[in-house]
């Protein structure tokens, strides 16, 4: 009778461990610059470097002023239905955590019509449902053809399989 208590009680314990793993894998925080210049592409002036940030549900993304005048804000219509947006003031490292899979679309707020937009992926089920959502906002200036190369490079480079 002991025996038997002793092995139930072991096999709930297991099983609670088994339960518990997968909160224990810590999520990750990636970093996107907001720059002057990009990097590989010394003619593209203000860019979030990198363009595309694909991350999992959960992680957080740092927005770091490496050069100085640049912000970081969700535009409007470009992130899933009920997910927070944010707004970083000038030159504020600006940290968002993601809970929801899909896509969001963001800007600097004095050079997005110059183009300075991003994105960011949260992988997993429904990656890709406010995708045409995100591809109706109108777009200002230069940010139009900016978002049409990052929708084209999703594509080709499978993005958004969850
Ligand atoms: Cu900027």
């Amino acid at each position: 009778m002991t025996l038997l208590i002793d092995r139930r009680s072991l096999i709930v314990g297991m099983a609670s461990l088994a339960i518990a793993r997968p909160a224990l894998a810590a999520p990750t925080v990636h970093e996107v610059q907001m720059l002057n210049k990009h990097p590989d592409h010394r003619k593209m002036r203000n860019v979030f470097y990198p363009l595309i940030q694909t991350v999992e549900a959960g992680d957080t993304v740092t927005f770091l002023p490496t050069n100085r005048g640049h912000n970081s804000a969700s535009i409007k219509g470009m992130i899933p239905e009920g997910a927070e947006p944010w707004k970083g003031k000038i030159n504020q490292e600006i940290s968002v955590t993601f809970e929801k899979p899909g896509i969001y679309g963001y800007m600097c707020t004095p050079h997005v019509s110059l183009g300075m937009v991003g994105l960011v992926i949260v992988k997993g089920d429904g990656v890709a449902h406010n995708l045409e959502a995100a591809k109706a906002v109108k777009q200002r200036g230069k940010a139009k053809r900016v978002f049409k190369r990052l929708w084209e490079q999703v594509e080709a480079d499978g993005l958004l399989a969850s």
